[in-house]
């Protein structure tokens, strides 16, 4: 007899941290997921996905997951472990909290460290989230990727709302600023295309010729960490030749004039010196940027992991203010789309748990200091979840010297056996998206999504919420909200009364699998000034940066590490290192997968000719790249992609799959942004110097 498999399709969403967000369909077979894809229907998606996510499917079902919770049995990072049980597993757990809570030095030792290994409201900040502010431990300060960006947006801006993405397709001039639109937001691409086939102009603005780049009209390669420069110098040009929008400055602006006298200081020969520029460009730049309808600017967290971060993105900001370009709908600019979401965070999160006094809170970018220098009180306990800090985390040589004290008890929750897992004491098995349920905001469009699980989950695996579910219980938090089911926390996140989530329910969300919020279709957000800021205007004058030590106007704040501002250093280290997103990788995750593997072949660095020349460096040596922190080896590629000065070497890797056993990140340093405490992955001088064959 022929028995016919009977196949259904599920509803997801892509996880990962990516500002697309993409709605998914998945295939379920005979209780297997075999076939993920773009929903079709979905405005955004458009029936696609990248080529890091089309096989997720194998990502789920691959033989590497881990399966079992995990004793460690050898030394930390030795990678050497016993299969154990999830009774044993959490009795483990609970015992070492408990006593670290009832410790003279108290739950502050522990400390929670997790990203966006996904995004999903349940899975990423909700259980969590209660767990450890119930506990008492030390709150993380998340601040690895967005967050020196995010506090320079909202000090112009007011809150990380911006043009709607879908309204691209109308701008004749279009700004690809510290983006790589093509590797980490694909799916603005055709948005991107749509526009250039009706006769707009695509600039990219990045020290790298990308993949986007070339795809671009013209590319404009700054140095690194010098775009705040760049930006009042063409306020500087767009204020001398009276193109700026007085009208729009004088109605929805606060601080027009203390900015037109101070951009005086930023004439165009001047900042070419800074950025490595022709004055020629910023003046060309500046008149096309001014004089064309709608003009768009697309500014991605690249740009900001530098010491001026946020200052860098305050001051880009400023610029559709000056010129009038948020009066069309597709003008302005876009950061992040995430304050279009107005979700119920205190639901979902139960700040009103934490004890009082309010525990200490760590930064997740100085995680070398805080698990090696002195804090007080120690750190005593790490629980690793939603990320890979072992690969991720900058000035990684102190990183990996503070996982291995023998006197951490670590635990990390994940899929696959990573680098952090090797340095742990408990290593819990976790569920993917297609084995539990979410919720998904997005940070690059307008639309919640909702992930069905696909499929039971594999092996022993167990979701985040459920194990903070789990650790709750035997911890005796007697709290009803730890009873929450997963569907019951998605409620909870939509339960406000703000307009934009008016009449919207987990039940339509799940109608369609994803529902657009309720913004127009077409809106210019502040064609009529309303911006989220304390004044209601676009802040090109701020009194809450002042209040903070910070310049009130926009400013240049030149990188930590550059030639400029370090000249000593640059004597001994002398290129700048920009370690971009790798095209088949999401940072760590995907860098263990073999179809991605074959994509990005080996662990790179580009490099001018000029610099590769007069290092006695040729296409295809392997070389070592260090400076005072540590070094890594890698293989050269000899090219104009990279400018002078320049070196670029797209990551994630995972250190136990690179060629000596460590990444790029030995490299990069704990030094923060001006602004938010954010990590400055791209500002780092090294050297590079050939090995032996
Ligand atoms: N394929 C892929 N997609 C991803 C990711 C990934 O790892 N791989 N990561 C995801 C995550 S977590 C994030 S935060 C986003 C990041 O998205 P993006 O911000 O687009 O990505 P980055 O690669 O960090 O930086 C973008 C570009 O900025 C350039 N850049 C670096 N420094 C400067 C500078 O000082 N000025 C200017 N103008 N440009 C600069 C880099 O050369 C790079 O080409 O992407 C997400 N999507
Ligand atoms: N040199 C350099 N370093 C960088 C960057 C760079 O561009 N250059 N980018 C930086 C940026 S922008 C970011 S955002 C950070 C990101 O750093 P991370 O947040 O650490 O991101 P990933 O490396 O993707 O690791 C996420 C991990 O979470 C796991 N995971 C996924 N889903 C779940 C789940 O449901 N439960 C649990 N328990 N685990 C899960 C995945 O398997 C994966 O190992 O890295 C930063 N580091
Ligand atoms: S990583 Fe980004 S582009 Fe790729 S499927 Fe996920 S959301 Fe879409
Ligand atoms: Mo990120």
């Amino acid at each position: 007899m022929n028995e016919t498999i009977e196949q259904k399709i599920v509803h997801g969403a892509c996880p990962h941290d990516c500002p697309d967000t993409c709605a998914m369909l998945v295939t379920v077979a005979g209780g297997r997921a075999v076939r993920v894809a773009g929903d079709p229907a979905h405005p955004f998606t458009r029936g696609t996905l990248c080529t890091k996510v089309a096989n997720y499917h194998e990502r789920t079902h691959s033989s590497e997951r881990v399966k079992t919770c995990l004793r460690r049995v050898g030394a930390k990072g030795a990678g050497q472990f016993m299969p154990i049980s999830w009774d044993e597993a959490l009795e483990e757990i609970t015992a070492r909290f408990r006593a670290l809570s009832e410790s003279a030095e108290g739950a502050e030792t522990i400390m929670p460290y997790s990203y966006c290994g996904t995004m999903g409201l349940v899975q990423s900040e909700s259980m969590d989230r209660r767990f450890f502010n119930r506990l008492g431990a030390s709150i993380l300060d998340r601040t690895i990727c967005a967050s020196a960006g995010s506090a320079g947006y909202d000090a112009t801006i007011g809150a990380r709302l911006g043009t709607d993405p879908e309204r691209f397709a109308d701008a004749r001039l279009i700004l690809l600023w510290g983006t790589n639109t093509i590797t980490s937001n694909v799916h603005l691409w055709p948005f991107i295309l749509e526009a250039k086939h009706r006769g707009a102009r695509l600039i990219a603005i990045d020290p790298r010729r990308t993949r986007t780049a070339d795809q671009c009209d013209e590319h404009i390669a700054p140095l690194p960490g010098t775009d705040a420069a760049l930006a009042l110098g063409l306020m500087h040009v767009i204020f001398a030749e009276g193109l700026e929008d007085r009208d729009y400055l004088e109605r929805h602006t606060v601080g027009a004039e203390e900015l037109r006298r101070h951009v005086r200081e930023y004439a165009p020969a001047r900042v070419a010196e800074i950025c490595g520029l022709e004055a020629e460009t910023i003046v060309r730049l500046a008149r096309e940027y001014a004089t064309t309808r709608p003009a768009v600017i697309r500014l991605n967290y690249g740009l900001q992991r530098h010491a001026g971060g946020g200052m860098a993105v305050r001051t880009i900001t400023c610029l559709p203010a000056v010129t009038g370009a948020w009066r069309d709908a597709a003008g302005g600019c876009l950061l992040s789309t995430s304050s279009t979401f107005p979700l119920n965070y205190a639901a979902l999160e139960r700040p009103d748990l934490l004890p009082t006094p309010r525990p200490r809170t760590l930064n997740m970018s100085v995680l070398g200091g805080a698990l090696t220098k002195v804090v007080d009180p120690p750190v005593r306990a790490l629980y690793v979840y939603n990320s890979n800090p072992a690969a991720v985390a900058p000035d990684q040589a102190q990183v990996l010297a503070g996982l291995k004290r023998d006197d951490l008890f670590t635990v990390v929750h994940e899929q696959f056996m990573t680098d952090t897992c090797d340095y742990a004491d408990i290593v819990l098995p976790a569920t993917t998206q297609l084995e539990h349920f979410d919720l998904h905001k997005a940070y690059g469009h307008l639309y919640l999504i909702v992930n069905e699980p696909a499929i039971a989950p594999l092996h022993e695996a167990k979701s985040n919420s459920e194990v903070f579910r789990l650790l709750a219980a035997r911890l005796g938090f007697a709290e009803d909200c730890f009873k929450d089911s997963d569907e019951e926390i998605a409620r909870q996140a939509l339960a406000t009364d703000h307009p934009a989530l008016q009449g919207i329910t987990l039940e339509r969300v799940r109608e369609h699998g994803w529902l657009r919020l309720n913004v127009p279709e077409t809106f210019a957000p502040f064609a009529d000034g309303n911006f989220p800021t304390a004044s209601g205007k676009c802040e090109l004058y701020s009194e809450r940066l002042a209040a903070q030590g910070l310049p009130p106007v926009p400013e240049f704040i030149p990188p930590h590490e550059s030639r400029a501002s370090a000249p000593a250093l640059a004597a001994r280290f002398p290129l700048a290192l920009v370690s971009p997103a790798a095209h088949a990788f999401l940072n760590s995750s995907f860098a263990n997968l073999p179809k991605q593997l074959r994509q990005e072949r080996r662990p790179f660095i580009e490099i001018n000719p000029q610099d590769a020349d007069v290092r006695g460096i040729a296409d295809g040596d392997r070389v070592r790249a260090f400076n005072e922190r540590g070094a890594c080896e890698l293989t050269a590629v000899v090219t104009t992609r990279a400018r002078a000065g320049v070196v670029v070497s797209p990551s994630v890797w995972w250190n136990k799959l690179s060629p000596d056993g460590v990444n790029i990140n030995q490299l990069t340093s704990q030094a923060l942004t001006d602004m938010g405490g954010g990590a400055t992955f791209y500002d780092a001088l090294v050297e590079v110097e050939r090995l032996g064959a």
